[in-house]
């Protein structure tokens, strides 16, 4: 893991604060004391970022409190009020877009053309929330008696504790704090150790945005036990929402539980993507590359497992893999890279060990299947075909840049075959034929479905899973009720 305890002194690198064109309004990233530090790494280069101080319980506790505080003032806010704080910070942040971008792709490793798109993303949550804090609806109801009067009123559920992780480090803190915000909840956010700086950079801006005081605060920690436990397990926090590793989602579930506290889990995904033999092979492409590559492999969509089914598979598997060779890698703010790093040693180690695992059990290796020497954890992009599905690539989440082909005979089995994961997160399909679409459609047991399309993520959408890629949503009118507690109130005597 590229984090290590770093010197007492905080502050950001002047290679990074260089490359910036607002470095005056970014220095409060790495404000804060405290006797503790830690180092943050670009990934490319291994070079250190900055310095941060790590907090732990004491500091999560007085945060918990501070938002405590602000809950009573922010949820009396009125509708408006909460949506134009909103606006202003969405604003802010299409304003910065490019030092945001920056420090994005220096602390995560993805292209810098990706992180400005990733910077958009989160961007149009805070849009989108800011709209939809003004659409907050309860219900009356017809009372089966004439002198009473029945109705249902929405209220924010109180403080909410976020946890993020390293993967899309703006666009996850935008889609759990904005929402939140948006229902009336004050927040406690925890970045991912390996990512914090574009979550710091992303508060420097909503304070000047003007949020009240404790409305949201922020944690930086060089490990998520010590600040998760205290989230769960303090009694003024009512929810927790986590995006994250399944072991770390079950783990919170089970901290959670003395207390039954609501929780939203955005865990993994073992995605599968099915080319039918109706399907169009070259659009096919297009989507995989998209579905597989983005990122560097490492979303919790990733199109995990590619199924091709035989009278399309020779002729899919030349033609992905003739793309997946013009993929460039390297350090993202080269513009012509297109596959960044692996964030860390430890997803090398993990994607080594899935590449070797399907070479002893037959596997082959059609192009890359290798690390980068020298500095930085670069993995070339691989594509692998004869995979069968004892395999470790077509059981569990790679998270990498690995694309394993299996080839399938019968339309069924193959629905069957993708649906047999603890896992239910996105599912991807190619096919022209209309009633294969509805029935494949509503076959798939996954919370996204994505029909001609390697991409489908959108604030307009809900985005979440079923089975072990967790509960609740997040994006669309229904990630804000998540945030919201329904009151039902019931007059009398009238
Ligand atoms: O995740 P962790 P890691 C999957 C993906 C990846 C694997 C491991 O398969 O290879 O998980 O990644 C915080 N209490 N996903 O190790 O550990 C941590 O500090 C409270 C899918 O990075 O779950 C960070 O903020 N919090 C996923 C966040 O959890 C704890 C994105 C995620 O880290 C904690 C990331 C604890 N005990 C990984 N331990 C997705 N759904 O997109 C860690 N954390």
């Amino acid at each position: 893991m590229r984090v290590r305890p770093g010197r007492n002194q905080v502050g950001l690198s002047q290679n990074l604060i260089r490359r910036l064109e607002n470095p005056a309004l970014f220095q409060a990233i790495a404000d804060g004391a405290g006797a503790a530090t830690f180092e943050v790494f670009n990934p490319s280069t291994g070079e250190v970022l900055a310095t941060l101080p790590d907090m732990g319980a004491e500091e999560t506790r007085a945060a918990i409190e501070r938002a405590a505080v602000a809950q009573t003032e922010w949820a009396a806010q009125t509708a408006r009020e909460r949506s134009d704080t909103l606006w202003r910070w969405h604003q802010l942040i299409v304003q910065h877009t490019d030092d945001l971008a920056i420090i994005l792709t220096a602390e995560m490793g993805k292209p810098l053309a990706e992180a400005k798109s990733e910077v958009s993303h989160a961007a149009a949550y805070l849009q989108w929330y800011a709209e939809e804090a003004n659409r907050i609806y309860g219900e009356t109801i017809s009372a089966p008696s004439r002198d009473r009067r029945m109705m249902v009123i929405k209220q924010p559920i109180g403080v909410v504790g976020a946890i993020t992780p390293w993967n899309f480090p703006a666009s996850m803190v935008a889609r759990k704090i904005s929402p939140a915000l948006a229902a009336g909840c004050t927040v406690v956010l925890k970045p991912a150790e390996q990512t914090p700086l574009v979550a710091g950079a992303m508060f420097a801006l909503a304070e000047k945005a003007g949020f009240p005081e404790g409305v949201v605060n922020l944690i930086y920690a060089s490990e998520g036990d010590a600040v998760g436990r205290e989230l769960c397990s303090h009694p003024k926090v009512r929810k927790i929402s986590f995006t994250g590793s399944t072991e770390v989602g079950r783990l919170l579930m089970r901290q959670c539980s003395d207390q039954v506290k609501k929780l939203s889990l955005e865990l993994g995904g073992n995605a599968p993507f099915i080319v039918f033999d109706d399907a169009d092979v070259d659009a096919a492409v297009d989507g995989a590359i998209q579905a597989k590559f983005r990122n560097a492999g490492q979303t919790c969509v990733s199109a995990n497992r590619l199924y091709v089914q035989a009278g399309v598979h020779d002729e899919f598997a030349r033609k992905f893999t003739e793309r997946v060779g013009t993929l460039a890698v390297g350090d993202g703010f080269d513009p012509a890279v297109s596959i960044g790093p692996l964030i860390d040693d430890r997803a090398l180690a993990k994607i080594e060990a899935h590449v070797a695992d399907a070479v002893a059990k037959g596997g082959s290796i059609h192009c890359g299947g290798r690390r980068y020497e020298g500095a930085g954890t670069f993995f070339a992009p691989t594509v692998l075909t004869d995979v069968t599905r004892d395999m470790r690539v077509a059981q569990e989440e790679t998270f990498g840049p690995l694309a394993p082909i299996i080839r399938f005979e019968d339309a069924d089995a193959v629905v069957r075959e993708a649906n047999d994961t603890i896992y239910g997160l996105a599912a991807y399909f190619y096919a022209s034929n209309l009633s294969r679409v509805w029935r494949v459609a509503e076959a798939l047991e996954y919370g996204m479905v994505g029909i001609n399309t390697g991409r489908m993520s959108s604030e307009a959408a809900p985005f979440g899973g079923v089975k072990q890629s967790g509960m609740g949503r997040e994006g669309s009118r229904h990630g804000l009720e998540d945030y919201l507690e329904m009151k039902y109130l019931c007059m009398g005597g009238i």
